[in-house]
Formats: structure tokens, C-alpha cells, sequence
């Protein structure tokens, strides 16, 4: 196959593993980190693998960026990612093409990725000029108080092959209108998506005189530059995405130094279909979420909540919506769903059917490795659809690949949210309901107990402008719109005295 998205990126046959806003280093003395496409098993392109030295390389030049880009004043830094806006609308196409090449999404749903960086990019811009603290009355007389956010130093980020590029765009942009510089340690199974942003937008950079070391990716080992990232006290913010493993080792060693982070980990996300649920809008919801990204999207639909008056129904609408699934190369837009990333995350799907059969659960649709044309990388599944119950171990956990569990509800609305909220996890949640009374209990404060609860839409596919996360295995703090900024910046009270008298506050009496 010849790919013209790779020539007009600029990935060549090897790339270096550092990149430092503009200026490439590193080389290969150390190996390479080979990237393979899941959609035909090609070798796409090879990566030298960075060591110690590159990462304090990376290091000190971000140290020494962090020094001048926190006084740029904000705007300004809003026209930098204004430009890297433009700059992602020229590249949508190949670079959407890339993502899905290299990690397996579909075609529609790589350039809805990158339109998800140009979003965030915009939002940024708009932030820049609005990175307000309030005002507060001081108790003591002719004084003042008030807050600045003020930038908080570097950011380290960690991101996972499944939104290769948009997660990082969430941390980066937001980041940079607050003053920050970004480390960047892509996911190892889509590392070629983070070369060709930086090759689109060094010039951008270059242009507007932006110091080498406001934004960075550094592509190595995780025992180098991951466990070297999450250990270093000059990070003062992690964010990282992943599964509830990881985010646990991420946890522990930024505890152990008091450093802070954002945790984006697994979801267990299911959609609660009651008996007033409209159909037509929920079975295509349904399909979107869990076999989307072929269900390896932290926000897919992993399990149905039906009522029982419903569940047949629900059923033969799935059972018919799945077989028109067309599922082939990604790169065709006709396809609805792509591979899995590799053969490793189709042997865990594969685990998982075994583990459910083994706990009485009953597979009703797919979930087969496919073979034959087109299939030839080992890498493409069928959907699966399983009847299960909410309580079985396999469906407590989260398995980064098409499943869909069905499970039953037959009493009130109350008892599908005590389903929808027993499992460890609380990313996303929905309900499909008209009943107004359904829908806003699902929303109280005894409602779902997850970062994100829809009402009429899927669990998937979230705009930029709310925060974005979860609770519980989840993790902790949020990414992207709203006021996540916040936890790019640190914040400083300020009390200032414009009187001739120094009275203390609580009515303190101190004469000396
Ligand atoms: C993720 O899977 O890590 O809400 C992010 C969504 C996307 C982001 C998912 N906008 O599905």
C-alpha cells in the first residue's frame, strides 16, 4: 500500500527520540523502537530509543524554557497555539489518516481526533485571556485580598496509544496559555503520530521566537523515561493516561514526593435502558460506544443495564445493528471499526470470553479472532455481545476491546443506578430515558456516581469544553474544558495593606 499520509508528515524510515520544540536529538546507539500498523501488520517506521542522558537533556532545556515562557504574557502565549491550530486544520487529513493507521480507530474517527486537538487549541486561545482568580473583602479595615494563578512549572505527560494525539493537545494547550512547558512521553504504540505534530509545528515555534523546551516528546523505554518522569521532583504535574495499573505506580511515586498529578484511568461505562427509553436514539448510541474505537476508548460502552419489559427487544435490535458492522481497514472510510491495537489486546479479548463462559455467561454475538483477506495482521475481531450479570468478576473489570455486556434490571430506576454504580470504576454513565423523573434521579446526588452521567446520548464521545475524568479506579482530576486549567497553575493569595495601622485578623491584640 502506498501511504502519501507518511510523506506529507515527514516520518521517514527513522526517526530520533527527542524533540524539543523544534530541534531533533538522540539516536539510535541504544536500539530502535519499532511501530508496527495493526491494520496490515507493515512496519511503519523505526524510532532510536532515548537514555538517561536524553531525558536530562529534555530536562534542563524545559527547566531553562519554564524560566522565560512564565513571563510571556498569556495571550501572547494564546497566539502560539492559535497558530498551532491552523496549523493542525492544514495537517487534519494525514495526520488523522496516521492515527488511524498506526493505532486502528477508523478513518472518521482519526480526524474526529485531531478535530478534537483544533477544539482544544481554540479553547485555549479563549482561556488565555481568561485565567481570572477572584477578589475577596479582607475582615480588616483598608485592606485587600485577592488570588493570581500564577504558571506552575513543568508538566509531564503520559499518554495512551488509544487517543494518541488528542490527550496530549487536552494537557499541552492548556498548559501553554497557563505558562507551562510539557514533557511528552507517547504511548510506545503510537509514537509516530507524536513525531509528526512536531514536525508540523516547529515551525510555528521557530516563528514566534518560542524557547526549545516549551513543548518536548521523548520517546524510550518506560523504565528510562516513564519511571524517570514520575520520580522526578522538577515535575511538578503528571498527567497520565492509562489503565488503573499504571495510574496506581504513577500515584505512589508522585505521593512519595508530594508532586501532583491527573489520573485518567479505566472505565467500566454502561448505558441504563429503561422502559421509557427511546430506541431509535438508544440502539445506534449503543453500537457507537462499544464498538467505536473497537471498544478501547476509556469512555466505551462495556455494559447495559436494561429493564426487563425491554430486554428482548434491546436484544434482537442489537443483535440485528451489529451485523451491519462493517469492519476492515481502517483507512476505509465504508468501515465502521478497525483492529485492535495488537495481538496482545485480541488475546485479552479472547481471555475475557473465556473468563465469562467460565462464570455462566452466555455469548450471544462475535467476539471470534477474523481471518482471511484483509485480516491477514491477526489483529481484527468480531463485536461480542454477552448476556451476563453485573456482579460477575469479568464484568467488574475492564477489558480494553468490543465487549458488551447485558445485564438485567426489573424494579425501578433505582436499581439499575445501584447496578450502574457497583462496579470499581466511575468514568462515564448514561440513560436513555423521556421520563423526566428517571433521568433527573440518574443526575442527583444519588444518581450515577460517575465524572461524566449523560441523558439521551452514549457514554463515548465527549466534547472538549467539559472537564474531563472520573472517580474512584478512575482516578482523580480533570482534563481539557471547564476549569481544569486550574491544576495547570499554582494559586496565591495575596492580602495587601494600604493603611498606616497593622491590625491582625481573628481581632488579635499583639502590642509590642
Ligand atoms: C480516552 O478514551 O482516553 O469522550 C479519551 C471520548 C473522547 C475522549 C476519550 N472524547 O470518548
Amino acid at each position: 500500500m502506498s501511504l502519501p499520509f507518511l510523506e506529507q508528515l515527514g516520518i521517514g524510515e527513522l526517526s530520533l527520540p527527542i524533540c524539543t520544540g523544534a530541534v531533533y536529538s538522540g539516536d539510535d546507539s541504544d536500539g530502535v523502537q519499532e511501530s508496527y500498523s495493526p491494520a496490515d501488520g507493515a512496519l511503519i517506521g523505526k524510532i532510536g530509543k532515548a537514555k538517561q542522558s536524553d531525558y536530562d537533556h529534555v530536562m534542563a532545556t524545559a527547566e531553562k524554557a519554564f524560566l522565560h515562557w512564565r513571563t510571556v504574557p498569556a495571550p501572547k502565549r494564546g497566539e502560539v497555539v492559535r497558530q498551532i491550530g491552523d496549523k493542525l486544520r492544514e495537517i487534519k487529513d494525514p495526520l488523522g489518516a496516521l492515527v488511524s493507521y498506526e493505532m486502528g480507530k477508523s478513518l472518521q474517527e482519526g480526524l474526529g481526533e485531531v478535530q478534537e486537538m483544533i477544539d482544544i487549541c481554540d479553547f485555549a486561545v479563549g482561556l488565555s485571556r481568561q485565567l481570572y482568580g477572584l477578589t475577596m473583602h479582607s475582615e480588616r479595615p483598608e485592606h485587600r485580598m485577592y488570588e493570581q494563578w500564577h504558571p506552575l512549572g513543568i508538566v509531564g505527560i503520559i499518554s495512551a496509544f488509544n487517543f494518541p494525539v488528542a490527550v496530549w493537545a487536552w494537557n499541552t494547550m492548556i498548559a501553554t496559555v497557563c505558562g507551562d512547558v510539557t514533557v511528552w512521553k507517547p504511548s510506545k504504540k503510537a509514537p509516530l503520530t507524536a513525531i509528526a505534530i512536531f514536525n508540523a509545528i516547529g515551525e510555528v515555534l521557530q516563528d514566534n521566537d518560542v524557547p526549545e523546551g516549551v513543548m518536548s516528546y521523548i520517546i524510550g523505554p518506560g523504565a528510562v523515561v516513564g519511571e524517570s518522569m514520575i520520580n522526578d521532583p522538577r515535575m511538578a504535574l503528571i498527567s497520565a493516561t492509562g489503565s488503573t495499573r499504571v495510574g496506581i505506580r504513577v500515584a505512589e511515586a508522585c505521593a512519595k514526593r508530594l508532586g501532583k498529578s491527573i489520573l485518567e484511568l479505566g472505565g467500566n461505562n454502561a448505558i441504563i435502558i429503561t422502559p421509557d427509553s427511546d430506541l431509535k436514539l438508544t440502539i445506534p448510541a449503543v453500537v457507537f460506544g462499544a464498538v467505536g474505537t473497537a471498544g478501547q476508548r476509556c469512555t466505551s460502552t462495556r455494559r447495559l443495564i436494561i429493564h426487563d419489559s425491554m430486554y428482548d427487544t434491546v436484544k434482537d435490535a442489537l443483535l440485528t445493528a451489529y451485523k451491519t458492522v462493517k469492519i476492515g481497514t481502517p483507512l476505509d472510510e465504508a468501515n465502521h471499526m478497525g483492529p485492535l491495537v495488537d495481538t496482545g489486546a485480541v488475546q485479552d479479548m479472547q481471555d475475557a470470553i473465556a473468563a465469562a463462559i467460565k462464570e455462566g455467561a452466555n455469548v450471544i454475538y462475535g467476539g471470534e479472532v477474523l481471518e482471511g483477506e484483509g485480516y491477514e495482521s491477526g489483529c481484527y475481531v468480531a463485536p461480542c455481545i454477552v448476556e451476563a450479570k453485573n456482579d460477575m468478576e469479568i464484568v467488574q473489570t475492564e477489558t480494553f476491546a468490543p465487549i458488551l455486556y447485558l445485564c438485567k434490571y426489573s424494579g425501578a430506576v433505582e436499581d439499575a443506578i445501584a447496578q450502574q454504580n457497583g462496579v470499581p470504576q466511575g468514568l462515564s454513565s448514561a440513560i436513555f430515558t423521556t421520563n423526566v423523573l428517571e433521568a433527573e434521579e440518574f443526575l442527583s446526588t444519588r444518581g450515577s456516581d460517575c465524572g461524566i452521567a449523560n441523558v439521551n446520548i452514549g457514554t463515548s464521545g465527549a466534547e472538549i469544553g467539559g472537564a474531563f475524568g472520573g472517580e474512584k479506579e478512575t482516578g482523580w482530576g480533570r482534563e481539557s474544558g471547564s476549569d481544569s486549567w486550574r491544576q495547570y497553575m499554582r494559586r496565591q493569595t495575596n492580602t495587601i495593606n494600604y493603611g498606616k495601622e497593622l491590625p491582625l485578623a481573628q481581632g488579635i491584640e499583639f502590642d509590642v
